[in-house]
């Protein structure tokens, strides 16, 4: 039975490219593995998906035929999907033990909150999951950006209940130190406290700070590693996370 990683994050973060370069690096690697695009609304894609859900629900076929908007249409079409489970399962079945990649759409928001998206991610025929959640690492260099964003993750933590993976992304955009930062940043509660202490208000350095505490205490994030999707940065760390949560251990997985 195949195992996935589903790739989640906000609009523009980098979950398509993260998705194509970890097919690439496990092609690469002679190891199987898979896309599927679940997002109906993607105009080109970098790769070659085994499953592409528009060929079933088209986002803009969907807006015409209902008369919606894109948010409507949106929603629409993942209440749609849900119509097609037997077909994305009937490939992923055939994907043996095969990894499969998951790509979804750029509305976090629609599919973390409508009921579709946890009916898809729950009837999806797979052994194991691992939400791999993709932030803008530019976005996140502010401290208020940083929490907002890893709340967004104990959200997602808590309506999928999956293991979640955090890739800070797109860090070919910022310095060495700035990633240092980051890291420390999302690691050391106290670090962070330091920091909000000296750039926010005491009651908001105070609620970040207890925040990132409990969000540690509770292993909402399995871990968080920055990474350039574009230039495939740390992707050796990645692959390893990915595999650690996945496979138990092994550095890659063989089939
Ligand atoms: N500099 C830089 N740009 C990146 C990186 N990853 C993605 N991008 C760019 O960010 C933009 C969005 O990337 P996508 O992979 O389409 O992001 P997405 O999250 O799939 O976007 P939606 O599906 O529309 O929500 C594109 O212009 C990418 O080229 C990265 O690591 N570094
Ligand atoms: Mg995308």
């Amino acid at each position: 039975m195949s195992k996935a990683v589903v790739i989640v994050g906000v609009a523009g973060s980098g979950k398509t490219w993260t998705a194509y370069t970890l097919y690439e690096w496990f092609r690469n690697e002679d190891q199987d593995a898979y896309i599927l695009n679940l997002d109906p609304g993607v105009d080109k894609l970098p790769y070659q998906p085994t499953f592409d859900i528009r060929e079933y629900v088209d986002l803009w076929r969907v807006m015409d035929e209902y008369g919606l908007g894109p948010n409507g249409g949106l929603i629409v079409s993942m209440d749609l999907m849900v119509n097609y489970i037997e077909k994305i399962n009937s490939v992923l079945r055939s994907l043996g033990t095969g990894l499969a990649i998951i790509d979804t759409p750029g509305q976090l928001e629609i599919f973390l909150y409508r009921p579709s998206g946890k009916v898809l991610l729950d009837s999806l025929d797979v052994e194991d999951i691992l939400l791999l959640y993709v932030v803008d690492g530019v976005f996140v260099r502010e401290t208020r950006n940083l929490v907002a964003s890893m709340l967004l993750g104990g959200t997602l933590r808590l309506r999928f209940d999956k293991p979640l993976l955090a890739a800070i992304n797109k860090i070919d955009l910022l310095s060495d130190d700035e990633v240092e930062r980051l890291m420390k940043l999302v690691t050391k509660p106290q670090y962070l406290k330091e920091e909000a202490d000296k750039s926010l208000g005491s009651f908001e350095a105070d609620f970040i700070y207890r925040l990132t505490v409990l969000m540690r205490r509770y292993g909402v994030y399995t871990d968080f590693i920055p990474i350039s999707s574009l230039y495939m940065t740390n992707y050796d760390k990645l692959i390893a996370s990915i595999t650690r949560v996945l496979y138990g251990g092994e550095e890659y997985y063989t089939v």
